[in-house]
């Protein structure tokens, strides 16, 4: 079914007349014929309304900080918050050394009702020291959940003390939970903190072998990271870091060495991508790895940035010879997929990144959206000088870089890099309204009540999201793919990628299951209802 502005007005006559003016702000249909087309995105959930979010401790331990596995990651915080430190995010690593590889350790300093009313930094402090004592790793993370900062611990002091008396870095970040609006916030944390303190602390001035890039916002979630690496080492590229899945530390510091960062999650990291361009001239590339054809125009772009003769050559030879292997395959998966539609509603770019793939097997997507991201990601970079900072935003503390007086090199000539900017995405993304069809609709922060109702108006025949609602959304008799955590699947990037995403897109939409169950639309009637001012009517 199509959806129009009065069907979508229908969804929102449910609400109060304040949150639906609220709501009607988040949403939008896409029309080409505007110029551009405003969303507010960026501020807080209306209270009662059930969505996706997580917190500013998720985004900076649990998504930034948490994949690297060679640093002890220390959750300052009553057990609850630890439980979510371990486990939950899929991002994978391997171990070169096996005594500093703590990826899968969850260490809590489990604070007590006395430690919150007492203080926690004797017990932070102790913590520090069994962590020393049994893990000796190179460096330690520690992340403030919510009752830190009420408290008013100073874990920045007692990261101090640790650090002089181990010789390790120790590094406090002030991530508790309701600072931001969203995981965004400690998305911005982490980076900052990352920047200031790990990256350009190490000796060496330039990287050992050809082509050195980074790799900004791959955290490896399902071995999508190995497989990017896999496809860039046999094209001849020398990796310095990935940030941060499977990553290292002594890497992280040598981030500095890189002739160019390509940034695949531009929300979670682009605050590092532009700090690093400041300080060491290093520019920054979108890249989207989700995808045959993005993959390939990835490549492409990457070897044009490098203008070397042979490394062009070697780009063209691997993306033949992985489409020669890979095509008849997807053209299998093609004839299940072709002509269904899709839901596709991630944290803060995954909403974007994957309508490609799914467009490569025939699938449109009808909906698509963002948990946390910002306005640029859903109309493009153009947009930031006109973004305004609000209170929630200004909570977290700006970070100012400048050149670095010994290390900071143009990479590229100005006039070289103008040229480029023209042909590629150098230092530049655009927002996911620009791809998507006219009609489809675009929404921020959706909540569990609007995802029903859209549910029921567009039957698509797929929905991509997460846990917090797959379930739903199966009872109601469609097949829910996890774009997450990849329902313990994947890798879904690069070329393997796109052969496994089709293979279980493929299967969701085999699977006989669907037949056993019948969607509450086709044999209940619909109950009517709305809530007014007044009450339940
Ligand atoms: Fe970036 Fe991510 Fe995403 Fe993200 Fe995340 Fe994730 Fe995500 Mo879950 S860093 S914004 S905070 S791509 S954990 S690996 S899948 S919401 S769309």
């Amino acid at each position: 079914m199509e959806i129009n502005e009065k069907k979508l007005q229908e969804i929102l006559d449910q609400y109060p007349s304040k949150v639906q003016k609220n709501r009607r702000k988040h949403i939008f249909l896409k029309d080409s014929a505007l110029a551009s087309q405003q969303i507010e995105a960026n501020t807080r959930t209306i209270p009662g309304i059930i969505s996706n979010r997580g917190c500013a401790y998720a985004g900076c331990k649990g998504v930034v900080l948490g994949p690297i596995k060679d640093m002890v990651h220390i959750v300052h915080g009553p057990i609850g918050c630890g439980y979510y430190a371990w486990g939950t995010r899929r991002n994978k690593a391997r171990s070169e050394d096996p005594k500093q590889n703590f990826i899968n350790y969850c260490i809590s300093t489990d604070m007590q009702e006395s430690d919150i009313v007492f203080g926690g930094e004797k017990k932070l402090a102790k913590v520090i020291d069994e962590v020393m004592e049994i893990f000796g790793p190179k460096a330690v993370t520690i992340s403030a959940t919510c009752p830190v900062g009420l408290i008013g611990d100073d874990i920045g002091a007692v990261a101090k003390v640790a650090e002089e008396k181990y010789g390790v870095q120790v590094l406090a970040f002030s991530c508790e939970g309701y600072k931001g609006v969203s995981q965004s916030a400690g998305h911005h944390i982490a980076n900052n903190i990352l920047m200031e303190k790990v990256i350009g602390n190490s000796d060496q001035e330039t990287a050992p072998g050809k082509f050195p890039i980074n790799i900004l916002g791959e955290y490896n979630i399902g071995g999508d990271g190995w497989e990017i690496e896999r496809i860039l080492k046999e094209i001849g590229y020398h990796i310095v870091s990935v940030m941060t899945g499977d990553g290292s530390y002594d890497a992280i510091r040598n981030a500095h060495t890189a002739e160019l960062n390509l940034v695949q999650c531009h929300r979670s990291i682009n605050y590092i991508a532009e700090m690093l361009e400041t300080k060491y001239g290093t520019p920054w590339l979108k890249v989207n790895f989700v995808g045959v054809q993005g993959t390939i125009d990835s490549l492409r772009n990457m070897a044009l940035y490098f203008d070397d003769a042979e490394l062009t050559r070697n780009t063209e030879a691997v993306i033949a010879s992985e489409l020669a292997r890979i095509e008849p395959v997807m053209e299998q998966y093609k004839k299940i997929c072709n002509g269904k539609t899709a839901f596709c509603f991630v944290g803060g770019s995954r909403g974007h990144h994957y309508q490609n793939l799914f467009a490569e097997l025939g699938i449109e997507t009808v909906l698509a959206g963002y948990e946390f991201a910002h306005r640029d990601d859903y109309e493009g970079r153009e947009v930031i000088p006109t973004i305004k900072t609000d209170a929630d935003s200004k909570n977290i503390p700006e970070l100012t870089v400048t050149a670095d007086e010994n290390r900071f090199r143009l990479k590229l000539s100005p006039e070289k890099l103008e040229e480029l900017k023209a042909k590629i995405p150098l230092g530049d993304y655009k927002g996911m309204r620009v791809e998507m069809k006219d009609g489809s609709v675009i929404v921020d922060d959706l909540n569990h009540y609007e995802t029903e109702e859209f549910i029921k108006l567009l039957k698509p025949d797929i929905f991509a999201s997460g846990i917090k609602d797959k379930y739903v959304i199966q009872k109601m008799g469609i097949p829910a793919k996890q774009l997450h955590s990849y329902d313990y699947s994947g890798p879904y990037a690069g070329f393997n990628g796109a052969i496994k995403f089709a293979e279980d897109i493929s299967m969701g939409f085999a699977s006989p299951t669907w037949n056993f169950i019948t969607p509450p639309w086709k044999d209940q009637p619909l109950l009517e209802g709305t809530v007014t001012e007044e009450g339940v009517a």
